[in-house]
């Protein structure tokens, strides 16, 4: 796998590449050096499939995700602080980049689940419950849950799989009063989320988010302010089914990528899954379709237009 080239962004210095985004600190146009205290988030138009970064993108996702990250942010700025500090980014970026707090990031994956599916199934499958919250017997892939839960996972270096975490194993990494923060935090997003993207025929399944710690804000108590950061309910952080397609006990149909799963999967795309070969590039048609599918998540979300 050739890794993308980062940016030449004058005034930033790339920091660190994501599977499909892009992080950079400000150098101070005084000193040269890079700021201790802002990054710029930069999301790219690549898309991954069955654990492939894509040859071809996805033209406007990287915009898509980034507005639609701003939005939820706003939506959920009652419930948590978020790390947003701008959208005034350099023109090479503009829409898909945010300038951002640097924060010292929580050293866990901190996933909400409404409903049943993916790794947590499998937990589930084999153990009755998922990351050790029991769980009631019969439920199937896709079966909506009794109530949000919350199902941490590591976090893994870049291409190693993350794996599922105790509530008392976060404990023991951020301390009871964190790991509760963030505990009862991810699933009030998720709530707040599905009960927004229900009345645009939108199911939330489950979301990741990350928090940091802004040590120079403390709260009330004292104690560093625990801050939304990262992306936010975007399509590559949660998984969004169309409520009309909902039924328990198969695959449910992905809201954005299935176009592309339905294409690589196909005799057509001329690629087998478990051969560990890199996926052909996409046809046009279905980067088309696919691109329509994450402006049309954004405007039913926000009933806002997408403007590129
Ligand atoms: C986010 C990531 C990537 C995008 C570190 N506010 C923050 N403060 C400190 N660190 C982070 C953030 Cl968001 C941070 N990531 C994940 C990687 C592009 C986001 F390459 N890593």
């Amino acid at each position: 796998m050739t890794p993308p080239v980062p940016l030449d962004l004058p005034g930033y210095v790339h920091v660190y590449s994501g599977k499909v985004r892009e992080l950079y600190a400000p150098l101070d146009p005084a000193t040269g050096s890079p700021s201790q205290d802002r990054l710029l988030l930069v999301a790219s138009d690549r898309i991954s499939a069955y654990d492939h970064v894509l040859e071809s993108e996805i033209p406007d996702k990287g915009a898509v995700l980034t507005q639609l990250s701003l939005w939820w942010f706003e939506q959920l700025a009652d419930l948590v602080p978020n790390h947003v500090v701008s959208d005034e980014v350099p023109a090479a970026v503009a829409g898909r980049a945010l300038l951002v707090r640097r924060l010292e990031m929580l050293p866990v994956e901190c996933i909400g689940r409404a409903y049943l599916t993916g790794g947590g199934l499998e937990d589930y499958r084999q153990n009755g419950s998922v990351c050790g919250v029991p769980l009631p017997e019969g439920l199937e892939d896709g079966s909506r849950l009794p109530g949000p839960i919350f199902t941490p996972t590591t976090k893994a270096p870049l291409g190693e799989h993350d794996l599922p975490m105790t509530f008392a194993e976060v404990e023991q990494e951020v301390g009871a009063r964190l790991a509760a923060q963030v505990r009862d935090l991810t699933t009030a997003i998720l709530s707040r989320g599905n009960g927004i993207a229900a009345a645009r025929g939108i199911l939330l399944a489950d979301t990741k988010v990350e928090f940091g710690l802004d040590a120079a804000s403390p709260d009330q108590d004292g104690n560093p302010t625990v801050v939304l950061a990262d992306e936010v309910l975007t399509p590559d952080s949660s998984r969004f089914w169309p409520a009309d397609q909902w039924q328990p006990g198969r695959t449910q149909p992905s809201y954005d990528k299935q176009f592309v799963r339905d294409w690589l999967t196909s005799a057509a795309s001329g690629w087998d899954r478990g051969s560990g070969e890199a996926p052909p590039p996409l046809p046009d048609e279905i980067v088309d379709q696919t691109r329509a599918k994450y402006v049309e998540a954004y405007e039913a979300l926000t009933g806002r237009t997408f403007a590129s």
